[in-house]
């Protein structure tokens, strides 16, 4: 190699594994860039062997939530310093949080107020998905359109949630702009009416400690809007992604919709591999330590949770992503909203779970449950892909960014919030043990974390991406 073309970071005797292959190579970076993969490289400035680890490409986390403003006195306790923090430790260089639309308010403004949230912060690079919560005829027209031109490709609708849901109609046109623009709308499917018919119905029979969450949003809630929002996309002939999918019943409406060759995607996260609704207390604890583990759609049970491995396993699932929405709970702005218990109903909705992911995950691979391939096509290339940012993301390849993670793959490690980087004050996974754990982070070439311990990068180095057009 010419004496200018001297390499910044070698990384010697790397397992590399991606999407597609696994081979063995020194990896050369330049400029935050993978430059050369080959046997022998010359000596860099920076050196480091990676015997004995596998190198992945960093995971590329395609929903999380950071420093999101929240209404009611909530708010979330990772912001893009802590949130990207524990991101690195856990593994992933990329982050795709949400700029999140209020009624009333233009898209724009939600877009100028997470740059400003995410400038100077992250240490980690990031994209922004879009919220969108009021589809009016400027925004469907002029904003969302000029949006996806300027690097926002995605955005996320809700069929719940009384400040974030759209109407059928509403829907139906949001998806029609994707359609136009070549953007992919992503789906928050639970049904709005029988949530809050049946939590009234709880609620004046008394019925309000954590545990109830899970009966006022069963899986017919779910399955049924996985079902319309699958009839709309058909309708409108435009793709979707269904997010955070929790067990069978709607599985089973997605793999019909995919059956008849409908490019329905669909993304399931850690809670539903690893929590049930008994850890909200549903075996009959009153307590309010329920209150943890309350997200939506609601942990179910274990033949949910095997339908949920299943389904990474057999191409039903395309990303697998932490939908981290990080709230304490000890404290009145989290879980114990004004200080203190709540009705399940006004509890803030949400697991951490960034710094988690990719481990949780790869305890399948450890376990026999899906191979190492289907790992990183489901935490980096696929979410790369799909949110356009491939093939500077999600890959390691000549050209691609270095963002690598060096992974012991024996390596046991019992979760331990003590032990974890975000702000949150607790983990619902305190106690599981995992085989597999990320040992050193590169972003961009940068070693961010190494054997575990966590650099101190500068905070603000993560840059935004815009994103490109998504490749289903
Ligand atoms: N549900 C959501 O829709 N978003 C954040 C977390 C949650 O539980
Ligand atoms: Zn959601
Ligand atoms: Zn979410």
């Amino acid at each position: 190699m010419p004496a200018d073309n001297n390499l910044d970071l070698v990384i010697r005797n790397a397992d590399v594994v991606t999407a597609s292959d696994r081979f063995r190579c020194d990896i050369g970076v330049r400029g935050g860039r993978i430059v050369a993969l080959g046997h022998d490289l010359p000596p860099a400035a920076s050196e480091i062997d990676a015997t004995g680890l596998l190198a992945l490409p960093g995971g590329v986390d395609g929903h999380c939530h950071l420093d999101q403003p929240m209404p009611d006195g909530m708010r979330m306790a990772d912001d893009f310093f802590t949130g990207t923090r524990a991101a690195a430790c856990g593994g992933t260089t990329t982050v795709i949080p949400f700029a999140a639309q209020e009624k009333g308010a233009s898209l724009k403004a939600a877009v100028d107020d997470y740059h400003r949230r995410a400038d100077g912060r992250a240490v980690i690079d990031y994209a922004f998905h879009l919220i969108v919560a009021d589809p009016t005829p400027a925004v469907l027209q002029d904003e969302l359109p000029s949006l996806i031109r300027q690097g926002y490709s995605s955005f996320k609708v809700y069929m719940t949630y009384d400040d974030l849901k759209l109407s059928d109609r509403e829907m139906l046109s949001v998806l029609d702009v994707a359609r136009q623009n070549n953007a992919l709308v992503m789906v928050h499917a639970e049904n709005a009416d029988c949530i809050s018919w049946l939590t009234d119905k709880l609620v004046g029979q008394g019925r309000i400690a954590p545990r109830f969450h899970a009966l006022a949003r069963p899986d017919a809630v779910e399955r049924e809007a996985t079902h319309r929002a699958i009839t709309f996309a058909e309708l409108v002939d435009v793709p979707i992604l269904i997010v955070h999918v929790s067990g069978k019943e709607a599985i089973e409406q997605i793999r019909w919709a995919q059956g008849r060759g409908m490019k329905i995607l669909a993304e399931t996260c850690p809670q539903y591999l690893y929590l049930t609704a008994e850890d909200m207390g549903m075996g009959g604890d009153d307590g309010y330590e329920g209150a943890k583990c309350v997200c939506s759609p609601p942990p179910r049970d274990p033949e949910n949770q095997a339908a949920v491995w299943r389904a990474l396993t057999n191409g039903v699932f395309s990303v697998f992503s932490s939908d981290h929405a990080p709230f304490n709970y000890d404290d009145p702005e989290g879980k114990k909203l004004g200080g203190t218990a709540q009705p399940f109903d006004h509890i803030p909705n949400g697991v951490p779970g960034i710094e988690t992911r990719l481990p949780l995950l790869f305890d399948g691979v450890a376990r026999g449950k899906l191979s190492l391939h289907q790992f990183v096509e489901l935490t980096s290339y696929r979410p790369a892909k799909i949110y356009g940012l491939y093939p500077r993301k999600g890959t390691i390849a000549v050209g691609a960014d270095a963002d690598i993670v060096l992974w012991d793959p024996t390596r046991k490690v019992r979760i331990a919030n003590a032990n974890l980087h975000h702000a949150v004050d607790y983990t619902p996974y305190e106690g599981i043990e995992v085989t597999g754990w990320p040992m050193t982070t590169f972003s961009r070439g940068e070693l961010i974390v190494r054997n575990g311990e966590y650099l101190e990068p500068a905070a603000g180095r993560g840059k935004f991406l815009e994103a490109g057009q998504p490749e289903i």
